[in-house]
């Protein structure tokens, strides 16, 4: 039987990033073949840092025409909003009455976002996040999770929740399994190589954004940080920049990294940025160009996303009512 997948991604940014996409994204298009996979843009999760409403319409926006255009298929999975299906606000309630406030307290995603800003500052929402997320697993009974190993305390505090309602009130979740995205090229600031390659730390010059211009992302990998060197060699110690380089071209082309290095062996570090840049230009055009096309009628997006919403909403209501059921309120 096809097995049930469920993931999220933050409408945080204005565009995704070649990390995001060949980390994740990339996953989630090759995960919707013989599965029945359902894809959330959380954008109740974004409320959780600092909320600027025409820049999160637009991100929203953005976020569905992008996963659209790089492949994620409204017809063969469900693409939706998570604002969309008010069942996520309903059941991620019942995870909060269900998690103990010590669990909550030891999640180290909010310890890190909320050291950040001060602790005094940091939003309740930002604390129960997790237990939304939950919801977002739980009310689909996913079986599989395609995340970060960052997320990987966010399943298991999931699991941990589903496995103590499943056993107070009688078998109503799925417990679902991360599936954590090894398999993906971690990606690397290309100005900063020792840092992955991310929206809100990385350099502006040193992001490959989905939606930036062809010129813009071709000049940024001619810019890229090098070593002194002169071989064009996979050594993450010692070349953090090349062997970053030889993991974009290898991602996007498909040829081995062996490959790449006998191909560029005695040419310099120039010819081999601009054979980079050339791939990566190539393969982002189309992606790019779609997601543009897509951006222009609105209408049709938005039409889109309410055809996926209404498909997760007759999932989700059936898990909101069991568990309701189960918990003894009256229906
Ligand atoms: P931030 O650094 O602001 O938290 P981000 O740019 O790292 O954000 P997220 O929204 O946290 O992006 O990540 C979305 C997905 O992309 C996650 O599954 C994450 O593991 C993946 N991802 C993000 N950056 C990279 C990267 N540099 N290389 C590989 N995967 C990445
Ligand atoms: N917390 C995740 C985003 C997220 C998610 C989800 C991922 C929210 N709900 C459900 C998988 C399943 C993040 O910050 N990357």
């Amino acid at each position: 039987m096809a097995k049930r997948i469920l993931s999220g991604i933050q409408p945080t940014s204005d565009s995704f990033h070649l990390g995001n996409y060949l980390g994740a994204l990339k996953q989630w298009v090759e995960l919707q073949e013989g599965n029945d996979a359902f894809y959330c843009i959380v954008d109740l999760h974004a409320l959780t840092g600092e909320i600027d409403p025409a820049l999160l319409r637009k991100r929203i926006l953005a976020s569905a025409a992008q996963l659209i255009a790089l492949g994620i298929s409204p017809e063969k999975s469900t693409l939706f909003v998570q604002s969309h299906v008010s069942e996520h606000n309903q059941l991620g309630w019942i995870m909060e009455c269900i998690a103990g406030f010590g669990e909550a307290n030891r999640m180290t995603q909010f310890k890190d976002k909320s050291a950040k800003g001060g602790a005094d500052s940091a939003r309740v929402g930002l604390f129960t996040y997790p237990m939304l997320q939950a919801a977002d697993i739980l009310l689909y009974q996913a079986h599989y999770v395609p995340v970060g190993e960052d997320q990987r305390q966010h399943i298991e505090l999931t699991r941990d929740l589903a496995t103590r309602f499943n056993t107070r009130f009688g078998d109503t979740f799925q417990i679902p399994e991360g599936y954590i995205l090894k398999s993906g090229a971690k990606i690397y600031d290309l100005q900063e190589p020792r840092n992955k390659m991310s929206k809100s730390s990385g350099s502006a010059a040193g992001v490959l954004e989905i939606l930036d211009t062809p010129e813009a992302n071709a000049k940024k990998i001619k810019s890229a940080t090098t070593d002194a060197g002169r071989e064009v060699r996979f050594d993450e110690k010692d070349k953090p920049g090349i062997s970053n380089l030889l993991t974009i071209h290898s991602a996007l082309s498909g040829k081995k990294i062996s490959e790449l290095e006998n191909e560029f062996a005695g040419q310099g570090y120039g010819d081999f940025k601009g054979a980079v840049a050339e791939v990566v230009v190539e393969y982002l055009r189309p992606i790019r160009a779609r997601a543009l096309e897509l951006l222009e009628d609105e209408r049709n997006l938005v039409q889109i996303l309410h055809i996926g919403a209404d498909k997760a909403r007759t999932v989700a209501s059936k898990t909101v009512a069991e568990s309701y059921k189960n918990l003894g309120l009256v229906l």
